[in-house]
């Protein structure tokens, strides 16, 4: 049911914190916050407010095969035996099978906070390297998943040719993701069409990394995009840093800092291995790094130098990409216990003004709504995403202002969201989606059907 009226005890603006904050709500945006209101009869009431967090990027698909790729099966596994792995997952999701999938992932977003993903999407032929009759079909049942679930979509539609730096031709485990830039344009108009219909929601483009993208189509393809979002993957592994020096005598990052007009519509997703001067660079474009360290963690990456960045005023979000575990607080969580155990310090995603919990959330929230082309914050104008703490977990006990975002991101558990609404509609109830059994029931089924095949 869409709210009119929503008042919190305590809520998180962009001012900082304020008191009995109520909100109005119409056509699914907030058109009033008004600080210091007597709670008025028949208006629903809840203690602690926040604005919903923007999952910037996300590979949905990879939730169905969350925890299989955990057993040893070389004598040194890494992000590339991980791939492979991935890659037979990939090989046998259909259009309903992708559905499926990226519904239930999306309602565990919703059901930590996040309430807007960036989709990074290439899954776009079929099981036979064909396309399908509609190109955008797979792109359609993204934005199916979107609607299932009630997330706000950035859908990001994929462009990959190549296997590796300097055009080499791609791999059979690849051939789901392979357009030309002709087919490539289809899939963007396509994708247009798919997103239509639904509230907050747009499309940006992805050239998937420079391993999979040639110097000349990369400017090709960013003539389709004009003002929308431009994500990218790059210097995740340094695997990839020495195959793009041993091609051009540079780093990715140098090179495409060089050679693409990388600019605050970017987002340079994991950056994880960068040195002062790249990092100086992407500062200065207004490039968003997209931080994702559950994932980054769990597929042996490395470990993004956020301290240095944050001296250069760099911009960051994040996002859960492989979704192997999707939790907004434990995100910002393992972005900081990662940054504590590789510099032997504390508080570095944080300010002498602000707390590393609400320095954090706050970086976070702005980074990935820039990097998402959308509006944050519980602010007049912006979408009415809004999560609510459920004041009654223990870890919220005696705390108030940035010490609830420093137990929410540290100190809490799974237990500590209570309702969350996206454009106005209450999607989540004490924790829990309300289309959850059906989402649930429809998954099961179908990982059942890909698992034992
Ligand atoms: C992806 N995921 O596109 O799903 C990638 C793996 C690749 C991450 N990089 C494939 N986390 O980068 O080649
Ligand atoms: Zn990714």
């Amino acid at each position: 049911m869409t709210a009119t009226y929503l008042q919190f005890d305590t809520a998180l603006l962009p001012s900082g914190w304020a008191e009995n904050v109520r909100i109005r709500i119409g056509g699914g945006a907030i058109r009033e916050v008004t600080p210091g209101a007597d709670p008025a009869p028949g208006v629903e009431r809840h203690r602690i407010g926040l604005p919903g967090m923007p999952n910037l990027h996300s590979h949905a698909f990879q939730r169905g095969f969350a925890g299989l790729g955990e057993r040893r099966v070389h004598a040194h596994d890494d992000f590339w035996s991980w791939r492979d792995i991935m890659y037979r997952f990939v090989d046998r999701i259909s259009p309903d099978d992708l559905e499926a999938i990226a519904a239930l992932a999306f309602m565990e977003m919703l059901e930590s906070g996040f309430t807007h993903v960036g989709e990074f999407h290439y899954l776009h032929r079929a099981t036979d390297g064909a396309f399908y009759d509609d190109p955008a079909a797979m792109a359609g049942r993204i934005a199916a998943a979107a609607e299932i679930s009630g997330i706000g979509l950035t859908l990001l539609p994929v462009f990959y040719a190549h296997s590796g730096f300097g055009g080499a031709p791609p791999h059979a485990g690849q051939k789901r993701f392979i357009s030309t830039p002709d087919e490539f344009a289809k899939l963007v108009e396509g994708s247009i069409v798919a997103v239509a219909g639904l509230t907050n929601s747009l499309v940006g483009i992805a050239p998937h990394s420079l391993r999979a993208v040639t110097g000349a189509e990369l400017t090709e393809i960013l003539s389709l995009a004009r003002t929308s979002p431009v994500h990218i993957h790059v210097a995740e592994q340094t695997r990839e840093v020495e195959d793009c020096k041993a091609w051009c005598g540079k780093t990715p990052v140098a090179w495409l800092m060089e050679n693409a007009p990388v600019d605050s519509r970017w987002c340079l997703v994991h950056a994880t291995h960068v040195d002062e001067a790249e990092l100086g660079a992407i500062a200065a474009s207004g490039a968003v790094v997209g931080l994702c360290p559950i994932t980054e963690a769990n597929l042996g990456d490395g470990v993004f130098p956020l301290g240095k960045f944050l001296e250069q005023a760099g911009r960051f979000g994040i996002g859960s990409d492989s979704n192997v575990y999707i939790s907004a607080a434990e995100e910002l969580r393992l972005l900081e216990y990662a940054q504590r155990l590789n510099c032997r310090a504390r508080n570095v995603a944080a300010s002498t003004a602000a707390s590393t919990g609400r320095f954090s959330f706050d970086a976070a929230m702005a980074g990935g709504a820039q990097a998402l082309g959308i509006k944050s914050g519980l602010d007049v104008g912006s979408p009415a995403d809004i999560m609510t703490l459920d004041a009654g977990h223990a870890a919220l006990v005696c705390r108030s202002g940035d010490a609830l975002l420093d137990a929410y991101v540290f100190a809490g558990s799974g237990g500590i969201i209570g309702d969350v609404w996206r454009g106005g509609e209450k999607l989540v109830r004490n924790g829990r989606h309300l289309r959850k059994d059906a989402i649930i029931a429809r998954y099961r089924k179908t990982l059942g059907r890909l698992l034992s095949s």
